[in-house]
């Protein structure tokens, strides 16, 4: 997981590639707390110590994002999870908190704690399914867990890249040791999951810190799952739930370039959580049928589960809705009106970049360079 955030190896060799990847951002420095043993487990009370580590030492090591890749069984209310009252401590001190989703899918109501926390950056997993220059064939793999939480909140927030992951690993750690079939030639270790995409995320966070330092925990969400993209079917209605993609995939240019400030964790308030003078219910709702769904989510997800890999009717993102080839709702079935106004948000998007490609103007002051 740290490669994947951190990795700041060579990546060429005599002017050729050595098969290595770097990680999401390579310049940023590493507090590594251990917790788990060699078999990845840990007690909750040895979790919690090291998260309130990571906030006593927060001013020290100068500590600004907490990954948490790991998900287990939530067995109590989100405010009373010893580890979520811990990660809302640290939320609380000024240092983002991440976690993974949980690989428990693909039922609904399998989100792991500390991911259950409404407060957290929870991040479920996409493959880009060995193909990364179309995202035609990028789905959400079973394995990832799906919301709600037992509080009705949505869950996963967003859903990052985690299959098949390159990074740097021990080579006589016990994991290794199991998959010897999962070291690549250049000893480089290849996993998946949702703690991977979790990492991901991480790495896109230190990005954002890197060029906007004053980010606080709060914006930093908002600017994930504001530049997030939804998958969207033809006919314009969501490819997948909001208990599976949050609020869809994110990507590290996208948050930067169209990333806002504001938006993060509106709905609640920490301060009264961790007086315990409130809690907070989600907005998931039971439907005919038992199962879990948001009011008025019927009219706008598709009735079809989404294809694994290539899809004809998914894209991923309003640009690439909009500007799909062969026209935009040319099918029979689609409704006239989609229901949702991809295109606002798409002109919305498109004067965001426009402002942001658009030269500074001239100025007159006889030291300016010439223009
Ligand atoms: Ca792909």
């Amino acid at each position: 997981m740290a490669s994947i955030i951190a990795h700041s190896g060579e990546t060429t060799r005599d002017g050729g590639p050595t098969g290595t990847y770097k990680g999401v951002a390579p310049d940023v420095g590493l507090v590594a707390v251990k917790v788990l043993d060699r078999e990845g487990f840990a007690h909750v009370l040895e979790i919690v110590r090291a998260i309130q580590w990571v906030v006593d030492n927060r001013e020290k090591y100068n500590i600004r994002v907490l990954n948490l890749s790991f998900a287990q069984k939530p067995r109590w209310p989100y405010w009373e999870d010893p580890v979520n009252q811990a990660a809302m401590r640290a939320w609380a001190a000024g240092i983002a908190v991440v976690a993974a989703a949980g690989n428990d899918g693909p039922d609904p109501e399998t989100i792991g704690s500390p991911g259950n926390l409404p407060y957290l950056i929870t991040v479920g997993a996409v493959t880009d399914s060995w193909t990364p220059d179309t995202r035609d064939d990028d789905y959400i793999p079973d394995f990832s867990s799906r919301g709600p939480t037992p509080s009705g909140h949505v869950k996963p927030d967003v859903v990052a890249l985690g299959g098949h992951m390159t990074g740097l690993i021990h080579p006589e750690s016990a994991i290794a040791l199991e998959q010897p079939e999962d070291i690549l030639r250049t000893g480089e270790f290849v996993s998946t999951g949702s703690s991977q995409a979790s990492a991901f995320v991480t790495g896109i966070l230190a990005l954002l810190i890197q060029l906007e330092p004053d980010l606080t925990p709060d914006d930093l969400k908002c600017k994930l799952i504001s530049s997030a993209e939804p998958a969207i079917n033809r006919n314009g209605k969501l490819a997948y739930s909001p208990f599976q993609q949050g609020y869809g995939y994110v990507t590290a240019t996208r948050a930067v370039t169209l990333g806002q400030r504001g938006c993060g964790n509106t709905d609640f308030d920490l301060h009264a959580e961790l007086e315990s003078a409130q809690h907070f219910l989600g907005p998931a709702i039971v439907d005919d049928e038992g199962g879990p769904t948001l009011p008025g989510l019927q009219s706008i997800l598709s009735s079809v589960p989404s294809n694994k890999g290539m899809s004809k009717t998914r894209k991923w993102g309003v640009k690439d809705h909009i500007e799909r080839p062969n026209g935009k709702f040319s099918d029979k079935s689609s409704p006239s009106t989609p229901p949702i106004d991809w295109m606002a948000l798409y002109l919305q998007e498109r004067d965001v970049i426009e402002n942001l490609s658009r030269p500074t103007p001239c100025q007159s002051a006889p030291s300016s360079p010439p223009c």
